[in-house]
């Protein structure tokens, strides 16, 4: 029997070990194909740190490996079966049922993969960061199913106030520990991912960097200006990073719209306005005291505000839409005054608008389209259009990757801060989200 496996191997670890010997114990031959840079980049695989040459030489030094072959383009596993008559298909569990349309040329077998790096041993020689979850909702499930797109990251364990949702949620991602208490997860991990309810961000951001741990924070960070602050004099304390977990700063897209629309090319920015509307919420989005339009989505359109104007605003006033039957506000327009330029950034939670960008100035303008906080195009315009300019970029899967690389590659460079978003911009942000949500003239 042939069998081959595929993968990037890199920072070459237990896991890959285990799964290359149970690959290997289906046959008797067995043919490991290692990703290639470009291929890696193509299906979205960030912070690959070894090069092919040293992730195969890798591979080949495991003794498991028959043959060597090198992936390098989309589609080419089909191609392999049938070139290298291979019987058996076999890759870890991580892609349970990703891999199916391949049983059309051979047998298609999931290995169950290793649960975690557990020797710190390894952690200590490959810098590969064990990471926690606290909380177990939508977006905590999509974070740990993005983390496999970012090489060097582990999702070991989760803790939840509610047990049985914490088992549940380690057994579908097949995590090595379900933490009983918050301090048990933080034994067990470098760092931790925060995506409780927003009220509960402060308290356990503030626990798990007394204990050493890195926390990449869910958006929005805390609901005031003054936690947010806090947790930014705790992490310095303590030398950790904190980050709050606003995907579109991380995003490529975005941050080359931010870099153009600073460069001058459209002259001085004269106003900013975001829309991000969503319907059909259910849950904590819609219930108070945390849920809203602006807590829950606010964060997006002010992230662009504060990126491209600053965190000097001199004037704010909000309005929001509250309906007698909602307990929380629907939609929200939030309006900044600067020195020189003007923002609105408006939100909804069961109203539908156009969700775009624009970026006025005094040469030109941005305009980056609907969902413009997953930027993958924008342009710049102008009075003569001829001089118009597309710029287009990859945001791969949900873009939460984006965070998690950024989250490990300043832990890993030891960088306190980002400056994709800046722990000033990110307490400038809370500080605008409190005061909108204290001070909005309320329509009924
Ligand atoms: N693996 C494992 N246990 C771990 C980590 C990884 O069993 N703790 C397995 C993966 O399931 C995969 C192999 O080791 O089968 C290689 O993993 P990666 O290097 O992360 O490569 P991957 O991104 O899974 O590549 O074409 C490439 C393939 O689609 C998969």
């Amino acid at each position: 029997m042939r069998v081959i496996t595929y993968g990037t191997f890199d920072l070459f670890h237990e896991g890959h070990v285990r799964l290359l010997e149970r690959a290997k114990a289906l046959g008797d031959h067995l043919i490991v194909a290692v990703t290639t840079e470009n291929f890696d980049d193509a299906r979205g695989k960030l912070n690959v740190r070894q090069s092919l040459m040293e992730r195969i030489r890798n591979v080949e030094r495991s003794g498991l490996a028959d043959e060597v072959i090198i992936e390098e383009y989309e589609g080419q596993k089909v191609t392999d079966i049938q070139k290298y008559d291979v019987d058996i298909f076999a890759i870890g569990s991580d892609w349970l049922g990703r891999f199916d349309y391949l049983s059309d040329y051979c047998e298609v077998v999931y290995l169950e993969r290793t649960k975690g790096v557990s020797s710190t041993q390894l952690r200590d020689e490959t810098g590969i960061l064990k990471l926690g979850v606290v909380g177990s909702g939508r977006i905590a499930h999509r974070l740990v199913a993005e983390a496999r797109f970012v090489s060097g990251v582990s999702v070991e364990g989760v803790y939840s106030t509610t047990p049985s949702n914490a088992r549940r949620f380690a057994d579908t991602h097949e995590l090595r520990v379900v933490g009983h208490s918050l301090p048990h997860l933080l034994e067990e991990v470098d760092a931790v991912y925060v995506a409780a309810p927003h009220g509960t961000h402060a308290a356990i951001a503030t626990e798990a960097m007394e204990a050493g741990k890195h926390v990449l924070c869910e958006k929005p960070l805390t609901l005031t200006r003054k936690e947010a602050d806090e947790l930014y004099a705790v992490a310095a304390e303590h030398r950790v990073v904190l980050l709050e977990a606003i995907k579109t700063a991380f995003s490529p897209g975005f941050q080359r719209m931010v870099a153009v629309a600073r460069s001058g090319s459209i002259g001085q920015v004269r106003s900013v306005d975001g829309t991000f509307t969503k319907l059909g919420e259910t849950g904590r989005e819609i219930q108070a005291p945390d849920g809203g339009s602006i807590s829950e989505l606010a964060s997006y359109p002010l992230l662009a505000v504060v990126k491209l104007l600053g965190t000097g605003h001199i004037d704010q006033r909000t309005t929001s839409v509250w309906p007698d039957d909602s307990e929380v506000d629907t939609f929200s327009r939030i309006d900044l005054t600067y020195p020189h330029a003007v923002a609105s950034a408006r939100v909804g939670l069961g109203v539908k608008a156009e969700g775009d960008l624009v970026v006025a100035g005094t040469k030109g303008y941005i305009y980056v389209p609907a969902p413009w906080w997953k930027t993958e195009y924008f342009e710049a315009r102008f009075e003569d259009q001829r001089d118009n300019k597309k710029y287009y970029y990859k945001f791969d899967g949900d873009g939460l990757r984006y965070e998690i690389a950024e989250f490990a590659s300043l832990i890993r460079n030891e960088t306190p801060e980002s400056f994709k978003l800046r722990a000033a911009e990110s307490a400038a942000i809370a500080g605008i989200i409190e005061e909108a949500r204290r001070n909005a003239v309320v329509l009924r």
